[in-house]
């Protein structure tokens, strides 16, 4: 079979694998999609805003625009199986995101890429409840209790997460149907430097907000064919301890983790499979699908990152998928995948095809 056809056929796998009714207790929709994936060794190649913008363009809601543009697509000829968007700032109900994105070419985005067969993530870097600051703002270990149920934040927490629920719920196909979406909340949780983070709330209370966050979207709100992400960061120290930090098996469908390279790349593939390795044990236990749910090179100064780092990074785990992060258009220098010209252009499409990764 041509390397073109096996892309086409994978496409094809993805559409019907999130349509399918799976029987009852094997997953179903996304997490069918990626348990698969991870077992046939194809993972999903993911890129954070990859219809919104890229290293020097950005989407626009012009009437008669289409979202078809796409950095990767440049530079190997499809996109992204995964497309991830971040809901920071709905909370507030602002027009736009924390990056500069318009949350309607967001759905718009979003619309399209499940069009075409992809899944939708979302990540939230939402702002601090209790202290009025951003996402990053680690003044107060009081937050996370503060949106609790009895804290004095709790009810504006629900009105943001009504908020974010409304958007989620205005995703729908052509036929109507709702789009659903792989949603990774409280991320990067083993680390301190996000208001949810380890040395800012109890595990007890980690838990009860991923469990409050999760029935109220899921119960309460009844959005359908949500799939759970949860990605703590590596640590070098204590990653095993991320563990009490989970909410649950009934609340968690995929276990990804964030880790990001540097030139050293000893050190990124030692921190990769020790990270990986930790993960793969517990999805095992747990019955859970594993990821890479960030990662990347900022500026990709290595030609050869794809196929002679990252390739290595990832290689003998089951992983069903693995993003990197965002192209900014309004930074030159931050970007995590390449676009056409880049350095690292041509050994993306090389590791694309030598790693059976999966794209649309
Ligand atoms: C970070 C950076 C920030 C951005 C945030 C949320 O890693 O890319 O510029 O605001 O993600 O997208």
């Amino acid at each position: 079979m041509k390397v073109s056809e096996t892309l086409t056929l994978l496409a094809a796998c993805l559409l019907l694998a999130g349509s399918c009714t799976a029987p009852a207790g094997a997953p179903s929709g996304i997490a069918a999609t990626l348990a698969s994936a991870a077992s046939a060794g194809t993972p999903l190649y993911g890129h954070q805003d990859d219809l919104m913008y890229g290293h020097d363009w950005n989407a626009n809601l012009e009437p008669g625009t289409e979202m078809t543009r796409s950095d990767i697509k440049d530079v190997c000829g499809h996109y992204p199986a995964i497309l991830g968007l971040d809901m920071g700032g709905i909370e507030l109900g602002d027009t736009k995101n924390l990056d500069g994105n318009d949350f309607a070419l967001m759905r718009k985005a979003a619309v399209a890429h499940h069009a075409r067969g992809g899944i939708v993530s979302l990540s939230w870097h939402l702002r601090n409840p209790f202290t009025g600051g951003d996402a990053w703002d680690v003044s107060s270990d009081q937050a996370v209790a503060s949106v609790l149920p009895g804290g004095e934040k709790h009810e504006l927490f629900m009105l943001w997460m009504d908020r974010l629920a409304d958007w989620i719920l205005s995703l729908k196909a052509e036929d109507g149907s709702q789009i659903p979406v792989l949603f990774r909340p409280w991320h990067e949780h083993s680390g301190s430097w996000f208001w949810w983070g380890r040395d800012l709330c109890t595990a007890e209370e980690y838990n009860a907000l991923w469990q409050m966050t999760y029935d109220h979207l899921v119960r309460e709100r009844g959005i359908e064919g949500m799939a759970w992400a949860i990605s703590p960061n590596y640590m070098p120290q204590d990653f095993e301890q991320w563990e009490a930090r989970y909410p649950g098996d009934a609340y968690v469908d995929v276990v990804g983790l964030d880790c990001y390279a540097s030139l050293n790349r000893d050190g990124y593939i030692r921190q990769m499979h020790a990270g990986l390795a930790s993960l793969q044990r517990f999805c095992e236990a747990h019955g859970k699908i594993l990821a890479v749910t960030e990662t990347g090179l900022e500026t990709l100064p290595d030609p050869r990152w794809w196929t002679g780092t990252l390739s290595e990074a990832i290689q003998g785990f089951p992983v069903s998928y693995v993003l990197t992060w965002r192209n900014a258009s309004d930074r030159p220098t931050h970007f995590f995948a390449p676009f056409a010209g880049q350095e690292s252009a041509d050994d993306f499409a090389a590791w694309i095809l030598q790693d059976k990764i999966t794209v649309l």
